[in-house]
């Protein structure tokens, strides 16, 4: 069993590796965490089909060979966990850099042909059980019909160039890149083309942003991902020597671009631009900062991104809250 493992009630649903261990710009699939609700469904991949009803022309059966012998596609994407649905305004910082090949589901949905009134896409996974005293028959996630024509969403059939294995939601997962992980079903099985955002637990239920506004609550669903960023470079409590010249060195990552990265090393008070690597596709963003402290001493030190929109990362209470560590740095 990986080092990772954090064990679960029935078997281990969550894995996450250190952010110090996220130094490379691919994440090797050892080090990508994992994130099951309910645990792994028993699968047979052989004789697994995906079901695509509803709003459609004709109700399809896709086998999974035949989506094998589609054209496949690649995107390279972030991978991001929202966090614990329990407690959405924890950062958990639970992220990846991945590439991703399969089908575009729009090629997929074209088969069964889509009717003008479908307006979301709901996704069902082969999982269901028990979650925290709740019956959930199904693991459903939904998503706007505009973005199920995006021909980077897909219906993957491996990451970093192996096939998915049944941890991973294999053999084939929905991937929606830029949208939080938990949009990204596992263990597909179901498709099916509805008016209205589906009723699930973890669709409409968990997984919303809730606020009020007038007397009113409104609902953001947790799809889009916010602007977010790690260091990765130097690791949180590392000692360095003073006289050596440091960097300062992390991903930066988000829905859309990152435009600007400020790092600060005194906690927060003041903050300086580093270097940001243009996107491609849906991957993070490098960003780096050579520096010298001048002084021995503890240090604390903090990233904030900001994307195209002006859009950036709150200080605390939210999931993508401004990541911080300290480092030490001691007299040669
Ligand atoms: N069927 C199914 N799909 C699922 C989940 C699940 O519990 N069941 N968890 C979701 C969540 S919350 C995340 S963050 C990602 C995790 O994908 P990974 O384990 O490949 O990293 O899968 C998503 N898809
Ligand atoms: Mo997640």
């Amino acid at each position: 069993m990986s080092r990772y493992w954090v064990e679960g009630v029935n078997l281990p649903n969550l894995k996450q590796p250190p952010v110090k261990d996220l130094r490379t710009f691919w994440t090797p699939t050892d080090k990508v965490f994992l994130l099951n609700h309910v645990g792994v469904p028993r699968t047979d991949g052989a004789e697994r089909s995906i079901a695509i009803k509803g709003l459609v022309a004709r109700e399809t059966t896709i086998a999974i060979d035949d989506l094998r012998g589609m054209p496949q596609h690649e995107v390279a994407a972030f991978h991001e966990c929202a966090g614990h649905p329990l407690h959405p305004t924890v950062a958990v910082r639970r992220v990846a850099n991945v590439v991703w090949k399969g089908v575009p589901l729009k090629h997929v949905l074209a088969k069964a042909g889509v009717r003008p009134e479908a307006r979301f896409v709901w996704s069902a996974g082969a999982d269901g059980g028990d979650y925290h005293g709740i019956d959930i028959p199904a693991f459903v996630k939904d998503l706007p019909i505009g973005e199920a024509e995006r021909g980077d969403v897909m219906l993957a059939l491996q990451m970093n160039g192996a096939d998915l294995d049944a941890v991973r939601g294999g053999p084939v997962r929905l991937v929606v890149p830029g949208y939080y992980g938990t949009n990204s079903t596992k263990w597909l099985v179901g498709l099916d083309l509805q008016p209205e955002r589906s009723p699930g637990y973890f669709t409409t239920v968990m997984y919303n942003d809730r606020r009020t506004e007038n007397g009113r609550e409104i609902a953001t669903p947790v799809w889009r991902v916010a602007p977010h960023s790690i260091i990765v470079e130097p690791a949180h409590a590392q000692q360095l020597v003073l006289g050596r010249e440091s960097r300062i060195r992390g991903w930066a990552w988000g829905a859309d671009p990152i435009r600007t990265v400020e790092v600060s090393t005194d906690g927060g008070a003041t903050w300086i631009a580093a270097k940001v690597e243009p996107r491609v596709q849906h991957s993070w963003q490098e960003f780096s900062l050579a520096w010298s402290p001048t002084s021995a001493g503890d240090y604390c030190l903090r990233c904030r991104a900001i994307d195209e929109h002006g859009r950036g990362q709150p200080h605390e209470d939210a999931r993508n809250s401004v990541f911080s560590i300290d480092v030490c740095i001691s007299n040669p």
